[in-house]
């Protein structure tokens, strides 16, 4: 019994599934998952003294690879002068500042400690600000687990959600539509019917919860325009995107504002800190300025925001993007290289350094397309790469993602892992 297996076996009895998320179960792709013991860079080593190349990177949060030395010495030397406060500090100032500076659109920000608290918390806001009840969201997009984001399409399309978990009420279901990603169609049909009603579209601008779906052109302004024309708030759940797909996010490589923006992930570079902002106006109404209360006692954290702080920094410096956008075109051609040699249907959806392959012969441009994949095929693709040393998400519908750290000899490795995998499946 390796010592990953034990752990599991202790994990199970005291915690659910033995994770602390359940993506992390590998209930996606079978088997069981691996415990860690540390990484650094580009790897990670199990506690069996196995070491993978990592193209999960905690789920997005480690664009410059693992522990970091500017990000562990920042958070080492707060360390050194405490942990928290529960009162201000210029850390967390220096944090908005730089989230205000890179997002024109997020003029003012509160810092939370997850992604689903910043998703929760705009929802609210928006809510409160325009005094309307339904919410928009996508099929296949993920918000976190607020309970109204809990919520999937009810039957007969655009019609009322129904919970997508146990545990949400009906009555708070309904109030979430859910559309079809990349549908400007459906969403304009929707708001020609009860724009009025509508406090929010929220969307992720790049999806990745689906497995990697691009916006259309057209889309992402399209869902600007309509909203503006009915006073309902454009919300872009960034949480992946923000200083993923550029420093300023996909509000960057797309040039649409939204009205409210979720991040999280990378400004925590692997510490708890999410975020929520965007227009003055609409964020006045937040406590204790405004009606819409929201609270957290770690909001801010001295270390998680020096974390943070010491990420965006090296993200500020010049030529990273392009080196992350040249890392992930090179995995992008090794895979599709991959697929062709082995004959096996296979379609890559990619921006910038998140990419997801998919098996199917389909364009994947929303949830139903992407769930023509053959996921019995890439669960068996995800355990042929891991026992070649590179780990990737252990779900068809998760991005992959390529760090700094990660070098031309990495890529390499894992398109020819790919070659000798595809080959067994
Ligand atoms: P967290 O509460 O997990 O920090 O963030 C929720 C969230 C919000 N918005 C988007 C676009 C997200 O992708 C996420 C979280 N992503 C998942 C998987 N892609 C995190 C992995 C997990 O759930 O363990």
């Amino acid at each position: 019994m390796t010592r990953s297996s034990s752990l599991f076996a202790r994990s199970m009895r005291v915690i659910p599934g033995g994770v602390n998320s359940p993506v992390r179960a590998f209930r996606g792709v079978g088997g069981e998952p691996f415990f860690v013991e540390r990484a650094e860079g580009s790897r990670l080593t199990d506690v069996d003294g196995r070491s993978y190349i990592d193209f999960v990177g905690s789920w997005g949060p480690l664009i410059l690879g693992h522990a970091a030395p500017a990000v562990v010495e920042a958070v080492t030397e707060a360390a050194r002068r405490g942990t928290s406060y529960g009162a201000p500090t210029p850390g967390e100032l220096e944090l908005a500042e730089m989230i205000t500076r890179a997002f024109p659109s997020m003029e003012l920000v509160r810092l939370v400690s997850s992604g689903t608290e910043a998703a929760m918390s705009a929802i609210r806001v928006a809510r409160g600000f325009t005094g309307r009840d339904v919410i928009v969201k996508f099929e296949g997009g993920y918000h976190g687990h607020a309970d109204s984001l809990l919520v999937k399409a009810g039957s007969g399309g655009a019609t009322f959600g129904v919970p997508d978990s146990a545990g949400v009420p009906a009555a708070l279901a309904e109030l979430t539509v859910t559309l079809g990603y990349n549908d400007l169609d459906a969403a304009r049909d929707l708001f020609r019917a009860q724009g009025d009603r509508v406090a929010a579209i929220i969307i992720e601008p790049v999806a990745g919860n689906m497995g990697v779906v691009p916006p259309l052109p057209g889309f992402l302004d399209g869902l600007r325009n309509v909203t503006a024309r009915h006073g309902a708030l454009l919300i872009f759940d960034e949480v992946i995107t923000g200083f993923r797909v550029a420093y300023g996010g996909a509000q960057e490589r797309f040039g649409v504002r939204a009205d409210l923006t979720c991040l999280g992930k990378i400004i925590g570079a692997g510490l708890p800190v999410g975020a929520y902002g965007g227009r003055r106006d609409v964020m006045e109404r937040v406590a204790p300025l405004g009606p819409v209360y929201q609270a957290g006692t770690l909001s801010g954290n001295p270390l998680a925001v020096a974390a943070g702080t010491a990420a965006l920094r090296a993200l500020q410096a010049p030529g990273v993007y392009e080196r992350l956008e040249r890392l992930g075109a090179d995995l992008e051609r090794g895979l599709v290289a991959a697929a062709e040699k082995a004959r096996v249907p296979a379609t890559v959806n990619r921006v910038g350094s998140m990419l997801t392959g998919f098996f199917t012969s389909t364009a994947v441009r929303d949830y139903a397309s992407a769930k023509t994949a053959d996921t019995t095929r890439y669960a068996r693709f995800f355990h042929g790469m891991l026992e070649r040393g590179v780990y990737l998400a252990p779900s068809q519908f998760e991005a992959a993602f390529v760090s700094l750290a990660h070098s031309p000899d990495d890529i390499e490795a894992a398109a020819r892992a790919a070659t000798e995998a595809l080959a067994a499946v």
